[in-house]
């Protein structure tokens, strides 16, 4: 048989045995990085009948996780007790376990660098991880939020080097995560699913993958515009966060509460998309994933004002709250310095215990250079780490309110008994508009 005859039944066998594989839910699923988003990715394909193989570095994560114990907050044990038990699921930091794998998920961080740049080290070194083991004819696809360009220069481009023909040895794709931390609201699998290939044939099975985990799949035609998208989803929310957060600022001044401003304008059904001011943006996704965008636009000398901007009004929120705070204590002829504060939630939004990027961390910061004796009250965050690398361990419930000269709420937990910190403290900063009625005591961001 002529060579290209053969290439040609390789390719379609490669392709057709694949494609039959997830067909009949026999394709071995690989996901690498157990975290926040590949544990769940992990337990939707175990849920559905594949067989998945966990990989992480953190061998204590493996372990835990080969003991159907869970450190994701919204994966409960039951679920990966299940899948263990099904013997669906196996947790390992073996990377030649992958060998057995014919579809692989990247799930690893995309951090910054401490010079705000695009920390690409953790895919790097996955990929070089990964090269000596991935079998030809393996779909390999990059879920970790990165610039338009990554999955084709740090991850196709490597295989190429080693002759490996994408769409013919390899299928790859870009599928951005969107996983929501605490989101009652959307299962995963109800939140459509992105996906790009680097060729036809690579889309075409990326779809089929995520058909069987995901309700609505959207194919999209290159990586790139996979990873476009889901850094236009982050971008839109930090910019939209840094207006409204500036519009509370305005509203100071203008002596006029915005938050019932804002909940008039939501009442408009179209060509308004409500946003709240907070103490500032924190999270694993909206504080890192625009500078992804505004250095790829670098590279091209192109400078996003829009995103550059936001990213100083939502960097700056944490200081605001630290000047309501000492405003309110001066009006009772008290400073920051000695008072004694108790701050309300570090964790970066509400019922979740993730203080990564938090603006907690941030006040308390300023409130610990301003001499302040502080408390944390957390029922979710059990310790966290101060800039000096101080263990703090929050409380989870207080009952002397009355001994702090001021609260400050950062996140509204839904656990916490606000009715007895309004009748308990005499000076309260409430960031998260917990109480939308006006009280002398109760000093709003967003209002006078
Ligand atoms: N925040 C505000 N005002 C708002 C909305 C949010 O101050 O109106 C603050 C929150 O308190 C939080 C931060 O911004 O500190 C991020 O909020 P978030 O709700 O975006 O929380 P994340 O980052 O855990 O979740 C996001 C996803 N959120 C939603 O779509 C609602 C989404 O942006 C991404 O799919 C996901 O992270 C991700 O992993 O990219």
């Amino acid at each position: 048989m002529m060579n290209t005859q053969l290439e040609a039944k390789k390719t379609v066998s490669h392709y057709d045995i694949l494609k039959r594989k997830i067909f009949q839910k026999e394709a071995v699923v690989g996901v690498i990085g157990m975290g926040y988003v590949g544990l769940p990715l992990a337990m939707e394909f175990a849920s559905e009948g594949f067989q998945v193989i966990g990989v992480d570095v953190d061998a204590k994560k493996v372990e835990t996780l080969s003991l159907g114990q869970s450190h994701i907050i919204d994966i409960p044990e039951v679920t990966i007790k299940d899948a263990l038990q099904k013997k669906r699921f196996q947790a390992t930091t073996d990377y030649q376990r992958l060998a057995q794998a014919n579809i692989i998920s990247i799930c690893v961080p995309t951090p910054l660098t401490k010079s705000h740049e695009p920390d690409m080290s953790y895919i790097k070194d996955t990929v070089s991880r990964l090269q000596p083991v991935i079998q030809k004819g393996t779909l390999l696809v990059l879920e970790s939020t990165t610039y338009p360009g990554t999955t084709r220069d740090l991850i196709d481009a490597e295989f190429e080097k080693v002759g490996w023909k994408t769409g013919e040895d390899l299928f790859i794709c870009f599928s951005p995560e969107r996983i929501d931390p605490g989101n009652k609201q959307f299962k995963p699998k109800e939140v459509p699913k992105v996906v790009g290939g680097m060729t036809e044939k690579c889309s075409a099975l990326g779809q089929l993958y995520y058909e069987n985990a995901f309700d609505t799949v959207v194919p999209v035609s290159t990586p790139e515009i996979a990873e476009m998208t889901k850094l236009l989803e982050n971008t839109f929310r930090s910019i939209n966060i840094a207006f409204i957060n500036e519009m509370s600022q305005l509203s100071e001044q203008l002596g006029i509460d915005l938050w019932e401003a804002i909940d008039a304008a939501k009442t408009k059904p179209f060509g308004f998309m409500p946003f709240y001011p907070g103490p500032g943006v924190g999270g694993h996704c909206i504080p890192l994933d625009p500078m992804y965008l505004y250095w790829k636009g670098k590279e091209k000398n192109f400078f996003s004002r829009f995103i550059d901007l936001a990213q100083q009004v939502n960097t700056s929120m944490p200081k605001h709250v630290v000047e309501i705070a000492s405003k309110a204590l001066n009006k009772q002829g008290k400073s920051l310095s000695q008072s004694r504060i108790l701050l309300v939630g570090m964790a970066y939004k509400n019922d979740i215990d993730d203080v990564r990027e938090s603006p907690a961390l941030h006040v308390y910061e300023h409130l610990k250079e301003a001499n302040a004796q502080l408390t944390v009250l957390d029922p979710f965050v059990t310790s966290f780490r101060d800039a000096s690398g101080e263990v703090i361990y929050p409380k989870p419930a207080v009952t002397d309110i009355a001994v702090y000269d001021a609260v400050i709420i950062m996140t509204k937990h839904s656990t916490v008994n606000y009715e007895q910190i309004l009748a308990t403290s005499s000076c309260i900063i409430d960031t998260r508009n917990v109480w939308k009625q006006q009280y002398a005591h109760v000093h709003k961001i967003g209002q006078a």
